[in-house]
């Protein structure tokens, strides 16, 4: 089973030439009164490579309703927060929360320093912080929620309790090998005790099985409920450094029990925009919205434009293999 690209990709491209000129990828989505709402990462020069969050709005057919010309989140230096990146929006309880990555020390991707010339600046852990969010404009700085050593950046909320506790799915890229039941950064289970509150309780849901995922997986958008489980779909990463993008059946009331998963990815980079941008070959999924028994997937693609993709959730949920 494949994710099918909607007519008119990429949905969004830089623009301009201040905040988002060189690179508009990695969205969020939600989708709320006959909207879709998106939240996408921007990047206005390679010098910082600080990111901004842009704000877009399409209708049920993705036609683009709205793009305003300012960001509508930025980073606050006396935070020491540098750039704000790879947004995930979730409703819990009619309210409405974004984790997202805080990066004090941001720097170009690779290839673009390869191409300038740029040496490569040792970077600090990258982590992940709560914000509540209003009219998808104004924004509540909740704090960093993510465990204090570990580096954390594809962290997701459930959008209901779990067993009467919030819940997160995140993805501590360095709690692997000694000491850890992980060899490979993998996909975990937190409860956390508030809302913003600590992560406790930790279980290792699921580990990089396939080649096309071999070298780390992450969470996407968060976890959609459904009759037969919580539908997880993830990031694999393969030892070329190729994105590409799964799904996984989780057990509603433990989540940390995984009944089924694709055994081959939904989606990976093909066409020439998820191919060639500022990191080749990834796409990149963060947003998702539901409508009726239609799925679609937001997500970055090459760290440089959005793409949206859709499934119907049935033959999704029938494609997922148990074991
Ligand atoms: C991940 C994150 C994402 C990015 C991806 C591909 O580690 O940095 O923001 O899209 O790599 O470069």
């Amino acid at each position: 089973m494949k994710l099918k690209r909607c007519e008119g990709n990429p949905i969004i491209e830089p623009r301009g030439d201040d905040w988002e000129a060189v690179a508009t990828f990695n969205c969020a989505a939600l989708y709320r009164d006959g909207k879709i709402h998106v939240l996408y990462r921007a990047v206005g020069d390679y010098v910082r490579y600080a990111s901004y969050l842009g704000y877009a709005v399409f209708d049920k057919d993705m036609n683009l309703l709205e793009r305003p010309e300012e960001p509508v989140f930025g980073p606050d230096i006396k935070l020491w927060e540098m750039s704000i990146e790879d947004a995930r929006l979730t409703e819990i309880e009619g309210e409405l929360y974004m984790t997202y990555v805080v990066t004090p020390t941001p720097a170009p991707p690779g290839d673009v320093r390869k191409r300038l010339g740029i040496p490569k600046p040792q970077q600090a852990h990258a982590r992940t912080a709560l914000a509540r969010v209003k009219n998808f404009r104004e924004f509540t700085r909740l704090g960093v929620i993510t465990p204090y050593d570990a580096a954390e950046r594809d962290v997701v909320l459930f959008p209901e309790r779990i067993q009467g506790k919030y819940a997160v799915i995140h993805r501590p890229s360095n709690w692997v090998g000694p000491g850890y039941p992980t060899e490979q950064p993998s996909i975990w289970f937190a409860f956390l005790d508030g809302l913003p509150g600590r992560m406790y309780g930790h279980k290792v849901i699921m580990g990089p099985e396939q080649p096309w995922e071999a070298t780390k997986i992450g969470a996407g958008p968060p976890p959609i409920k459904t009759d037969k489980g919580w539908l997880l779909i993830y990031h694999g990463v393969d030892p070329n450094r190729v994105y590409r993008a799964g799904a996984a059946l989780l057990d509603l009331e433990e989540p940390w029990r995984v009944i089924a998963r694709t055994p081959e990815p939904i989606l990976e980079p093909e066409e020439p925009w998820e191919v060639e941008g500022d990191v080749p070959n990834v796409v990149f999924p963060e947003g998702v919205a539901v409508l009726g028994d239609e799925l679609l997937v937001f997500y970055g693609a090459a760290d440089k434009v959005c793409g949206v993709a859709k499934a119907r959730l049935d033959e999704l949920l029938a494609s997922l293999e148990p074991g």
